[in-house]
């Protein structure tokens, strides 16, 4: 028996898309990581929590690295890099279906530098024919030095368990970080938000989407156990919150209730919420805008 506690911060790298956040809230159990089928979904560093009575594993969801388009795309590439230099493993994953490309290889140049162990996950194998996988290992073969390769689903489960073993078996022996019930370091306000903005993603059209940020002005829990959320949805342009907003105001209220119903999943409690929606041009390129937003540290 080895009642050694192993523990460390494990970063997830990779295109947009391949499947990262999927990967983490499976692993984790909880939606912490909203996940969506538009690339920069993901705008913070997320962190879940993996812990079992002998490992904890520390999980950063990073921003997908891609070539910045404005200062915002520049804060997200800062900040998947960054986290590079803290973390004790890096999960490179790409997405089995796709070839690998200049996406890829702009990470894979970034990574030569990191000395820590990378593991290849090899994501979405549920779409492909296994013949095909060879394939795609072949494609990555050589580009690292990789202590493993997985291919999984995160999107069904197929071997991200042994995944998630394996990682622990190498980590090193180390202190419990965070205690156990604990599966995020998020603050539940910055998570409302976020749950908020994916509801918009996912129901509104393809304009929108990368105008738009979250706020949470106010959290107020009630007597009778019922929690009040005042939330600010920020657009670029005027035609954005007329359509947010939609028809009668029907867009919001289908907004309000998809997330309000994740948001009670979330705190355990019954939500009532209300949204603003409010129009800040350019604010992805103001910098004082982005501060305020919470995008800069
Ligand atoms: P991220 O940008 O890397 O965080 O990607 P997401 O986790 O947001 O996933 C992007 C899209 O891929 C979503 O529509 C997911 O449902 C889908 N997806 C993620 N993992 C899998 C998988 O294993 N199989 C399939 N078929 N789809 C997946
Ligand atoms: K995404
Ligand atoms: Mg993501």
């Amino acid at each position: 028996m080895n009642n050694k506690f192993h523990s460390g911060f494990i970063a997830i790298l990779g295109r947009p898309n391949v499947g990262k956040s999927t990967f983490l809230n499976r692993i984790i159990g909880q939606k912490i990581a909203i996940m969506s089928d538009k690339a920069q979904t993901t705008r913070n560093k997320i962190q879940g929590i993996y812990t079992t009575d002998d490992a904890q594993i520390v999980f950063i969801d990073t921003p997908g690295i891609h070539k910045p388009q404005s200062r915002l795309g520049d804060f997200m590439v800062e900040s998947a890099l960054s986290t590079l230099n803290e973390v004790d493993a890096v999960i490179f994953m790409v997405n089995a279906e796709q070839k690998r490309g200049r996406g890829d290889d702009f990470i894979i140049e970034r990574l030569k530098n990191v000395k820590k162990p990378i593991y290849l996950a090899i994501n979405k194998i549920d779409r492909i024919h296994p013949d095909h996988l060879l394939e795609v290992m072949d494609d990555y073969r050589g580009a690292l030095d990789f202590k493993d390769v997985f291919p999984i689903s995160a999107l069904q489960g197929n071997n991200c368990q042994e995944f998630i073993d394996t990682l622990i078996k190498d980590l090193p022996e180390g202190p419990q970080y965070y205690p156990t019930d604990q599966v995020t370091d998020h603050p539940e306000r910055f998570i409302a938000g976020e749950l908020i903005r994916e509801k918009v993603l996912e129901l509104t059209r393809e304009e929108v989407p990368h105008s738009v940020a979250v706020v949470v002005d106010r959290i107020k829990r009630r007597d009778e156990g019922k929690i009040l959320i005042q939330a600010t949805i920020i657009v670029e342009r005027a035609s954005q919150k007329g359509i947010i907003i939609g028809k009668g105001g029907k867009m919001l209220k289908t907004i309000g209730v998809k997330a309000r119903k994740d948001i009670e999943l979330m705190m355990g409690d019954k939500v009532y919420l209300e949204l603003w929606v409010k129009v800040m041009p350019n604010w992805k390129d103001r910098q004082i805008d982005l501060r305020s937003l919470g995008y800069k540290q």
